[in-house]
């Protein structure tokens, strides 16, 4: 034991650059993991780590200080982005813009300190880095994080494989119980998994019945099936804000958004259509989300769709709506 420490301790001394990967996706880009890879880091005060975006979907690297409120990811915090490379002591927010695949980002850490790691874009996105003091034996080196963070990839990525298929009820339960003839589309499946580091999620960024035909008169119903990620339906021209639904949108008893489209040069857009965020001890409960929106295709036609935030991924769809 006496040797091996003696071994360590001189290596120690000298900053090491440590690197780890933002995000990871399947060929199609249909599954989105919405992670840090690895999530969780031990290193010492000094070193940098370089993060490199994976993926077609954005993501943020973001440290927050103590005081800092969580930002929207297109503002950042008070301080602005940076870009390229950063220093992170904890004391001032260190932030990159939206980034995608190719970008780099490096943070040296100057200070020991545990620190949280957040992607502005995706709320159930964290990770952790440990830095420690030059006296403190590190726990892994960067091939132990290479093979955790290609463990914790394909994992997250064959996550959602079979809940996809399993989770297809062929019916809405409210529209059959006031007799409407409404088919079921599933817009977005996902599912969040931890470890001690933080937390990450799988998207499935898709419609699953992406090819949909019903007859004139009936409805069709969208339903988000993903505890953190939006989706939108969204019909004919997107809007600049893809936040609130179109103005022809109204809202059924039951809080599910409704529209109807008759002509295919029709716009309608749902708006976000997503869970709440979930409950935290000493807060003000999270009110029901909006997850579920309706239209009603009066007349034969053919309607493509799209989901204004995960087109570029290809979340698209079709209604064909026979007479
Ligand atoms: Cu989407």
């Amino acid at each position: 034991m006496l040797l091996l420490a003696v071994l360590i301790v001189p290596q120690a001394v000298r900053a090491l650059e440590w690197s780890a990967t933002v995000g990871a996706q399947s060929g199609d880009k249909g599954h989105q993991a919405l992670a840090f890879l690895p999530n969780e880091i031990w290193i010492h005060a000094g070193d940098s780590i370089t993060w490199r975006f994976n993926v077609d979907e954005i993501h943020t690297v973001t440290f927050l200080n103590a005081t800092d409120t969580r930002p929207d990811f297109n503002v950042g915090p008070p301080n602005g982005f940076s870009s390229g490379s950063a220093s992170f002591d904890g004391s001032t927010s260190v932030s990159t813009a939206a980034l995608v695949k190719g970008a780099t980002f490096k943070v040296t850490f100057p200070k020991s300190g545990n620190f949280k790691l957040v992607c502005l874009v995706h709320e159930r996105m964290t990770g952790a880095v440990h830095v420690l003091d030059l006296s403190q034996p590190l726990p892994h080196n960067q091939d132990f994080y290479d093979r955790q963070a290609a463990d914790q990839r394909q994992n997250l990525l064959s996550d959602c494989d079979e809940r996809f298929a399993a989770s297809h009820p062929q019916h809405s339960d409210y529209a059959a119980h006031h007799s409407i003839d409404a088919h079921l589309v599933i817009a977005g499946v996902g599912e969040i998994s931890a470890t001690a580091g933080g937390s990450q999620t799988l998207s499935v960024v898709r419609f699953e019945e992406d090819e949909i035909a019903i007859r004139a008169g009936q409805t069709v119903e969208w339903n988000n099936h993903d505890p953190v990620t939006p989706h939108t339906i969204t019909f004919g021209t997107e809007p600049v804000n893809p936040v609130p639904p179109s103005s022809n949108v109204t809202t059924d008893a039951d809080g599910a958004l409704h529209a109807t489209i008759s002509s295919s040069a029709d716009s309608v857009h749902s708006g976000l259509i997503v869970a709440r965020p979930q409950e935290r001890l000493g807060l003000v409960e999270s009110p029901l989300g909006v997850t579920r929106f309706r239209v009603t295709f009066p007349k034969a036609g053919v309607f493509p769709y799209i989901c204004a935030l995960h087109d570029n991924l290809g979340m698209k769809g079709m209604v064909i709506v026979y007479p």
